[in-house]
């Protein structure tokens, strides 16, 4: 396939402003976003990507999950197209790229392609797929999951956020729910630029991270349940204390983590504690265990531990204990002709970059599992995400973009 000429570039200031504009649909209070999935927010923002595809010449298309799909045509309308995208989701101290960037870069690469007059055989379809975070209903990557077939779309629709809203009615209430069945798409090739949300090609002074695995990820959330009482008339021994046996437990899953240096994390970022009142030793305590590893017997001994260590602390404290596996997904490995296109057009565009293996989960994890994926990644400051403070360059926007190009116009065929 010819690749593109070295000096086919996107347009780095379109880009730029684009994101920028984005970034104003669900502020949040620090210069981040909250724009949750499908919140009204959520729905402003798809409203503005609809229109921009259109603007772009894009037929727009709508599955069942809330799934966008903005159809560039090719020359050839019966060649699988090549997909491209992320998701415009956010966390609720979320900041202004996670995600975005991946589908505004793919947006871009239409808007140059009408710039330029270029065609490709495959036709292009730009992407944005519904709740990647799992913030508000978990799992993560909830709707390319469903489009992966990991979920039925029934279990999608009944997840429930923390006030007992449904996911299904939410989307059908923000009227983004679309008719077309989930996963019937089939992909010539998916691709998914995304900020690294970590130190590393920042600290090495990297333009692009070519992503050739992504580590595994599990949620276990943990239900605790002891006994709601006095906190000043209660003796210490009568005490069951379900907020006690939680930051025993969250002191093991740390352990647990470091034992499996380097390369294992575990956290709990999702804590609650009942009834929460300053007065009332906690009855009950639900916590998500987070552990991620790019070994998956790594993650099925740090999953068995948490389990007995768990077990064992709530027998000595006479509480009781659940455990209910609320997400995850495997170690991936990324299709090596399109890893090979995204390292190739970094060398052609004169980018520094190395191999990375992804810490967080994304889209991509699914959808490897049903086309030819591959991810690009560019710096973040400091390596600093899900915080509102999460910044990039304009420059490293324009690399990602530009390699993002590159790789899907080289995989869609030019015209010549
Ligand atoms: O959890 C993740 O890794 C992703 O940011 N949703
Ligand atoms: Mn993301
Ligand atoms: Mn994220």
């Amino acid at each position: 396939m010819a690749a593109p000429g070295e000096n086919l570039r996107i347009n780095g200031e379109r880009l730029w402003d684009s994101l920028m504009e984005m970034a104003k649909i669900g502020p949040g209070v620090a210069g981040g976003n909250n724009r949750q999935t499908v919140t009204d927010e959520d729905g402003e923002g798809r409203a503005l990507f609809q229109k921009w595809c259109e603007e772009a010449g894009c037929s727009m298309g709508l599955d069942q999950m809330g799934n966008m799909f903005a159809r560039f045509e090719g020359t050839d309308p019966q060649a699988l197209p090549v997909y491209v995208g992320s998701h415009l989701d956010t966390q609720p101290t979320g900041g202004k790229y996670d995600g975005v960037l991946g589908v505004l870069g793919g947006l871009e690469i239409i808007r140059t392609l009408n710039d330029l007059d270029i065609r490709t055989r495959h036709p292009i379809v730009v992407t944005n797929w519904t709740n990647e975070e799992g913030t508000r209903f978990a799992p993560a990557m909830l709707s390319s999951g469903v489009f992966a077939g990991m979920h039925t779309q029934d279990w999608a629709y009944d997840r429930e956020d923390s006030e007992g809203k449904k996911f299904g009615d939410e989307l059908q209430r923000i009227g983004w729910r679309g008719d077309e069945e989930v996963g019937a798409r089939k992909m010539h090739a998916f691709f998914e630029l995304h900020i690294e949300q970590g130190p590393i090609l920042e600290a090495e002074g990297k333009d692009i991270g070519v992503v050739t695995h992504g580590q595994g990820l599990s949620w276990t959330q943990v239900t605790i349940t002891g006994k709601e009482s006095h906190t000043g008339s209660t003796p210490m021994p009568m005490r069951r204390n379900a907020g006690l046996a939680m930051a025993r437990v969250l002191e093991l899953v740390d352990e647990i983590a470091w034992s499996h240096k380097p390369d294992a994390v575990g956290a709990a970022g999702h804590i609650d504690v009942y009834p929460n009142s300053r007065n009332v030793i906690p009855g009950k305590a639900v916590f998500t265990v987070d552990f991620r590893s790019p070994q998956l017997e790594v993650i099925e001994d740090m999953e068995q531990r948490l389990r007995l260590g768990a077990a064992k602390i709530c027998a000595e404290m006479g509480l009781a204990v659940e455990f209910e596996k609320v997400g995850g997904f495997d170690p991936v490995e990324f299709d090596a002709g399109c890893v090979t296109a995204v390292r190739e057009a970094a060398e052609r565009l004169g980018y520094s970059h190395r191999n990375l293996i992804s810490g967080a989960g994304h889209d991509a994890c699914w959808i490897n599992r049903v086309a030819p994926t591959a991810m690009v990644m560019c710096p973040c400051v400091d390596g600093l995400s899900h915080n509102e403070a999460e910044e990039i360059s304009p420059e490293w926007a324009r690399a990602g973009a530009d390699v993002l190009f590159h790789a899907v116009v080289e995989t869609a065929e030019i015209v010549e």
